[in-house]
């Protein structure tokens, strides 16, 4: 697989209003995880997605069309401690409203930070999954913060709280937007389940 073309497609606060014409690829993780440096890495465009040093700059479900048969769809960070009550409480509505019901989602890509893998509302999310029993994909996101062995300590570390909820541990796919590592096992991953 390779990214042809990408084509932002719009910003959604509701799910009955998004696209329902092609199957979607989704990307969610904590705030400030790098979902959207990770989107324009591997589209290899570098403002597609807007990215920000803030958290909580993504606040509704974006779409961007790929190769024009596939949506990637960049969600809002969960867990945004700065936001009022009632906003965290809309964006974490929208995010499991989304993946609860979404009909095209072909595989959920969970993002987190390789330096806090087992974070509580990685776990508490990592739970609900498990619960709802929605297949994913983790992707840890910038291994550059971390040594090779630190890295590797916290793969395991990921895989040990993984094992609580999870019989088989799902695929753990390490990357860095920022030295550009971790697409080519993203997609083999996807050619691999098309
Ligand atoms: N060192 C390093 N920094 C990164 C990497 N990916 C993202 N960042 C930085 O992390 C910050 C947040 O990145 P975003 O891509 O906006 O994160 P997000 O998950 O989309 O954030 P929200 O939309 O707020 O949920 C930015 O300052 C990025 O430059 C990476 O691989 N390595
Ligand atoms: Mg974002």
């Amino acid at each position: 697989m390779d990214i042809k073309s990408i084509e932002f497609k719009g910003s959604f606060f509701d799910t009955e209003k998004s696209p329902k014409d092609f199957m979607e690829l989704a990307f969610v993780g904590l705030s400030n995880v790098g979902k959207s440096s990770f989107i324009n890495y591997i589209s290899n465009k570098k403002k597609i997605a807007k990215t920000s040093n803030t958290p909580g700059k993504t606040i509704s479900l974006n779409y961007y069309l790929v190769n024009e048969k596939m949506y990637f769809v960049d969600l809002p960070g969960y867990g945004y401690a700065k936001l009022n009550k009632k906003e965290i409480e809309k964006i974490n509505l929208l995010i499991k409203d989304y993946i609860k019901n979404s009909q095209n989602l072909f595989c959920l890509f969970v993002l987190i930070d390789c330096r806090h893998p087992d974070k509580e509302k990685n776990t508490e999310f990592i739970n609900w999954l498990g619960f709802e029993k929605i297949p994913f994909c983790i992707i840890l996101t910038k291994s550059d913060k971390l040594s090779k062995n630190k890295l590797k300590t916290s793969i395991e570390k990921l895989k040990k709280s993984l094992k609580n909820q999870w019989e088989t541990i799902p695929e753990i796919i390490t990357s860095s937007s920022t030295k550009r590592t971790g697409k080519k096992e993203l997609f083999e991953f996807i050619s691999k389940h098309l």
